[in-house]
């Protein structure tokens, strides 16, 4: 009888112990340590740029010993993407952080999250809420400013006299690196009369997409075109052979201008075919995990911690190419 009372009172002394160690309340029981668990919303795989961020993401968390990772792809789905935000609310994770693939439609499953009182991250993107408060942060970049930046280079490479036809390649519809890069843009040639924009059409910030809409674009427009102004590197790359194919000099008939500074734009710009790319930093890990930690340790984050880009063309790009990361 003795015996079975020692042991009993070791096994509550041993309950008691871990309870004391944990360093996060009730949660911390449905784990296996005592972890900060991230669940991350990827939306795919649809950029050199996307991909980057993804791998920063992924590389910070596995060298992070305080941090697990839940990481879920949504395959540009918007309804992917609110399916994984409940699954990390069942699990109970301590932070949500995804990349919202469009700017609306977010309301209902982060005022779930809410009521389960997990943060939520936007990471790279934006969102269009009423409530403030049903995210913490935005990590990521000003897309007016790089919109802005592409105009002021095509304004510092033509002048102002000159008449500038532009086609634009738009991102995802709806995306606010979409929206805000168009934004920004049209502010800067708002000014030059001699600037307009003579065909705007979404290529969904894919290679595939971005060639072929060029090819719709010389086919209407032909050598009318001055400039190719687009939303992202990757749909640049891939106007880039549509304009060899259609028999014309890429960065010489047509000044091509595009965003992200993602390595493969680099080469471009090396080889004469790319004129300038605005960066827009995908290596957000570090500041991801560093804004999760802060919110579990109860801190209040600034409402948007922003990134530092630069704007690469001619020999700058060339002299930067080496040391690229992505
Ligand atoms: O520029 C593009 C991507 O949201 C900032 O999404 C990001 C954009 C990036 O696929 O290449």
């Amino acid at each position: 009888m003795k015996k079975v009372f020692v042991n009993l009172l070791v096994c509550v002394m041993v309950i008691i112990a871990f309870a004391g160690c944990s360093r996060k309340s009730e949660k911390a029981s449905t784990k296996n340590d005592n972890k900060i668990v991230i669940g991350f919303a990827q939306i795919g795989a649809e950029s050199g740029w996307r991909t980057a961020e993804t791998s920063s993401i992924k590389d910070t968390c596995a060298n992070d010993p305080d941090v697990e990772l839940k990481f879920s792809d949504a395959q540009q789905k918007q309804e992917n993407q609110i399916k994984a935000i409940r699954n990390f609310i069942a699990q109970k994770v301590d932070v949500i952080a995804f990349s919202p693939v469009v700017e609306s439609g977010w309301e209902t499953v982060l005022t779930e999250a809410k009521d389960a009182g997990i943060p939520v991250i936007l990471v790279d993107r934006g969102i269009e809420v009423e409530d403030e408060s049903l995210y913490t942060t935005f990590i990521g970049s000003d897309f007016v400013e790089e919109g802005k930046n592409a105009a002021k280079f095509l304004i510092d490479h033509f002048g102002e006299d000159k008449t500038v036809n532009i086609v634009e390649l738009q991102g995802t519809v709806g995306a606010s690196a979409a929206t805000d890069r168009k934004k920004g843009f049209e502010q800067g040639i708002e000014s030059e009369e001699k600037y307009t924009i003579i065909e705007s059409q979404t290529a969904e910030f894919t290679r595939s997409k971005g060639k072929e809409v060029m090819e719709a674009f010389l086919k209407s427009q032909g050598d009318k075109i001055d400039v190719l102004y687009a939303h992202n590197d990757d749909m640049a790359l891939g106007a880039i052979q549509a304009i060899e194919e259609y028999g014309l000099v890429p960065g010489k008939d047509i000044i091509i201008v595009s965003i992200d500074g993602v390595k493969d734009a680099f080469v471009a710009i090396k080889d004469g075919k790319l004129n300038c790319t605005v960066e827009c930093n995908p290596l957000l890990g570090p500041q991801l995990v560093q804004a999760a930690k802060d919110l579990v340790d109860g801190k209040t984050l600034e409402r948007w911690i922003k990134s530092n880009e630069d704007v690469y063309y001619g020999q700058k790009a060339i002299d930067a190419f080496d040391i690229r990361q992505y």
